[in-house]
Order: structure tokens, then C-alpha cells, then sequence
């Protein structure tokens, strides 16, 4: 084994759940050491997330990052959905209270983080290889990985799995140790990040007989369009123009807002899965975020989620060096799946609802499409039913 060395949090994964956990136990003196495997340009690249909850606006603030998210965060306080021919607003802050949401791009969180955590001289080793996590069943874990042709050994007290739902820690556990819950749908997202106006101030959500479309956006000149697909979808059967005609179709350019078409800058098909794995903590090892669950995009809970789980970690730990207490770190799992569990319905519900079903062989789904509608109908009638749809978008309490 080459180089050993030690630090007190190892955290595999920099994508948000990694960079903030890390910011946020910096500020409070606590060291990490973050192992990524990608290099530093893919992991800024990455075109995600758009919709931030006011929890993540907070807690980002309190890391310290938020001062760009301040200035050029689009705050929202309602979006709309548009179905059975009507469009309804959603007025988010009249039914929570004054809670909102601001728009503001994942891509832009993560460059924030990256850029103050090498301000403040934390280590993020890029193209990090083979992480692999060990001996997290006791107190003395350790991770290896290797890097620049060196191997590598990181003593720590604790592993953050932050590494995505495709990353080794969640693999690393004992089959036994984990129970997983999925569901996976017959349908995907195509998006665009398009150089051109959004469609309209705020989100447009709709229903079509068609498929699902939204309208989002990124900043007033760049717009974030999805249109839903087949899950094997190939990207070549969709030139730009067919991508366009289709938003225009589900969406319906009427009054009030128009597809504005622009050049791409990137197109990619995003697949839709609910997945959690239980528990959150072994041992040592740690999951958070993505690394211990999947939202279907349609509800903007991903990111979210993984702030949450972040909150709920950072406390446990701070709690653990500063008063040698461990029972928010016994509770972190319980916590943590609390509110994951809360996400994960209101995201599979909203995707229930706006997403057309194919018909599956020898199954006719004309009574499930008419409780769509039906149940469209009745959300564009009933502030109750909008109340609920408000409080679970703008994000329910840590
Ligand atoms: P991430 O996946 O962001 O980060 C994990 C990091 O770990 C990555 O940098 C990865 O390179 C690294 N890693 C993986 N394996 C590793 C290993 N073995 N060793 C070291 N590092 C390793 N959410 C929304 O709310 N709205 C959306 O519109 C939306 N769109 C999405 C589109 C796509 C294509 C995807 C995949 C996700 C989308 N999400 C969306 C969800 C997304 O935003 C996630 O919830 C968010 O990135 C979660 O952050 P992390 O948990 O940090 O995981
Ligand atoms: C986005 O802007 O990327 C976005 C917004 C809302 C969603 C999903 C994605 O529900």
C-alpha cells in the first residue's frame, strides 16, 4: 500500500450531498477529504436539477455558498399545470404561507461548492479510482482508491456515502444489510437546455394525450424544456425541430406564454425510477442522497432530498466531535427516511398524475386516463387539493 493518512470524514462523491456535507463540516472545524471519481470539468457539467426548496436556500446560506444563488436565483412563488385543456395556477406562497422556491440551476450549486471548498483549501482528490470502502462495520473504517498511478490509504472515523445511485458504498454493503424498494416507469424524459426565452415567468406542468411536457428554465435567456419519452428512447429520432413541435403541441402556445426556439445546448433522456434503501447507516458508512434514493424528476425532489439528508448527517456529526454524543447519529437513518419517504410518494404521485400510460398487452388503462382527468379536474377546483400539491413542492419541514 502506498501513501496512508488519516482525516476524520471520508466522503466518496462530489456531487452536492458530498460538497456540502463537506463545506458545512469545515465550517465547524471538522476535516473531510472528499474522493471523487470523475474529473472536475464533468462533475461542474452535469445538467441536472433546476428547482431549489427553500430548506436547500437556507442551508446553503448557512454554508456560506448562496451569495451568487442570492444574485441570480429566480424565485418563484407559484407554477402552473395545464391539462384537459385549461391551464391552473398554483399559488405556492398564498397556500404555505409566503414559502417559495427558487430556481436556480444544480450546475451552478455544485460550481459554488467546488469553488469554496478549494477557497478554503478542503481536498477534493479528482479522478479518484477504485474507491473502495473497508472495515465500516467497526470504529476503525478505512477507504483505498487510487490515484495518479499511487495507491492509497484514508483512515477516518466516519464514510459519507455521497456517491449517486451508481456509486460503490450502497454496493459495498452486505446484501442482508440492506432492503431496496423500486419502481420503475414506462416512460422517460427527454430534455434540452435551449439558448432562448423561457416559455413563460414561471414552471408550466402538463398533461397531454401526447405525454407529459414541462417548461422550465434557467435564467431569463436560457430555458430547461423535457418532453416524456419511451425509456429506450433513441436521441437520433428526435431532431431539434420534432422537440420543439412536441412542447408546442403538449404545452399549447396560447396567451400568457409561447415556445420561444433557440439553439441547443444540450440534449439527453433522463430515466424515471423511485428507489430507496433501507437503512441509511452501517456501521460507520453512511448513504446520503442519491447513494440511498431515486425520485422520478417530476416533483424536483432529487436534489432536495439529498439536502435533506445532508442537514440531518451534518448535525449528527457536528453533535458526535463537539459533545461526544451519538444519538442524532443513531437517528440519522430513521430521520432521514422520514422525509425521504414523504418526497418519494408526492414525486410518484405527481408522475402518476401528469404522465401518460401506455397500454400495456391485454390491459385497456381507459378508466386509469379518466382518473387522471378526473383527478386533474378536481386539483384545478379545490384549494385543498392545491394546498397539498403547495406544501409537499415547496418542501415539507426538515
Ligand atoms: P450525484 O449523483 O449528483 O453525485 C454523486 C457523485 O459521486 C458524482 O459526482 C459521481 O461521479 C461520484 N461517484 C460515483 N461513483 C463513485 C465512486 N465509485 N467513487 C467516487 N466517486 C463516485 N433532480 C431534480 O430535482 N430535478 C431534476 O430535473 C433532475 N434531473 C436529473 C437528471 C439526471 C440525468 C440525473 C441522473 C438526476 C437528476 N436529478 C434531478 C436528480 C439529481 O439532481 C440528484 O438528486 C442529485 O444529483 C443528487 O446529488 P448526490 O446525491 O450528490 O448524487
Ligand atoms: C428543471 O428545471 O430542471 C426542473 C424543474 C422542475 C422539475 C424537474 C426539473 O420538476
Amino acid at each position: 500500500m502506498g501513501k496512508s493518512r488519516r482525516t476524520q470524514v471520508c466522503i466518496v462523491g462530489s456531487g452536492p450531498a458530498g460538497l456540502l456535507l463537506s463545506q458545512l463540516l469545515h465550517r465547524q472545524g471538522i476535516e473531510s477529504v472528499i474522493l471523487e471519481r470523475r474529473d472536475r470539468a464533468y462533475v461542474e457539467g452535469r445538467i441536472r436539477a433546476g428547482v431549489l426548496e427553500q430548506g436547500t436556500v437556507d442551508l446553503l446560506r448557512e454554508a456560506g455558498v448562496a451569495d451568487r444563488l442570492d444574485r441570480e436565483g429566480l424565485v418563484h412563488d407559484g407554477f402552473e399545470i395545464a391539462g384537459n385543456g385549461r391551464r391552473h395556477r398554483i399559488a405556492l406562497d398564498e397556500l404555505t404561507n409566503g414559502k417559495v422556491v427558487t430556481v436556480y440551476g444544480q450546475t451552478e450549486v455544485t460550481k459554488d461548492l467546488i469553488a469554496a471548498r478549494l477557497a478554503a483549501g478542503g481536498e477534493i482528490v479528482f479522478e479518484a479510482a477504485d474507491v473502495t470502502p473497508n472495515a465500516f462495520d467497526g470504529s476503525k473504517p478505512f477507504v483505498t482508491y487510487s490515484h495518479q498511478g499511487q495507491e492509497h490509504r484514508l483512515d477516518c472515523d466516519f464514510i459519507a456515502g455521497c456517491d449517486g445511485f451508481h456509486g460503490v458504498c450502497r454496493q459495498s454493503l452486505p446484501q442482508n444489510a440492506i432492503r431496496t424498494f423500486e419502481r420503475t416507469y414506462p416512460f422517460a424524459w427527454l430534455g434540452i437546455l435551449a439558448k432562448a426565452a423561457p416559455a413563460a415567468d414561471e414552471l408550466i406542468y402538463a398533461h397531454h394525450d401526447r405525454g407529459f411536457a414541462l417548461c422550465s428554465m434557467r435564467s431569463e435567456s436560457i430555458s430547461r424544456h423535457y418532453v416524456q419519452c419511451s425509456p429506450n428512447e433513441d436521441l437520433s429520432k428526435w431532431p431539434d425541430a420534432r422537440i420543439w413541435d412536441e412542447l408546442r403541441h403538449r404545452i399549447g402556445d396560447t396567451d400568457g406564454h409561447h415556445i420561444n426556439e433557440g439553439p441547443l445546448l444540450d440534449k439527453s433522456i433522463t430515466p424515471m425510477r423511485s428507489f430507496v434503501a433501507e437503512p441509511m447507516r452501517h456501521g460507520s458508512l453512511f448513504l446520503a442522497g442519491d447513494a440511498a434514493h431515486i425520485v422520478p424528476p417530476t416533483g424536483a425532489k432529487g436534489l432536495n432530498l439529498a439536502v435533506s439528508d445532508i442537514y440531518y448527517l451534518y448535525r449528527a456529526l457536528v453533535q458526535f466531535y463537539k459533545q461526544s454524543m451519538s444519538d442524532l447519529l443513531d437517528r440519522y437513518s430513521d430521520q432521514a427516511l422520514a422525509r425521504v419517504w414523504k418526497a418519494e410518494r408526492f414525486s410518484w404521485w405527481m408522475t402518476s398524475l401528469l404522465h401518460k400510460f401506455p397500454n400495456e398487452a391485454g390491459y385497456d388503462r381507459a378508466f386509469e386516463n379518466r382518473m387522471q382527468e378526473a383527478e386533474i379536474a378536481y386539483l384545478m377546483s379545490s384549494r385543498a387539493a392545491q394546498t397539498v400539491v403547495a406544501e409537499n413542492y415547496v418542501g415539507l419541514p426538515f
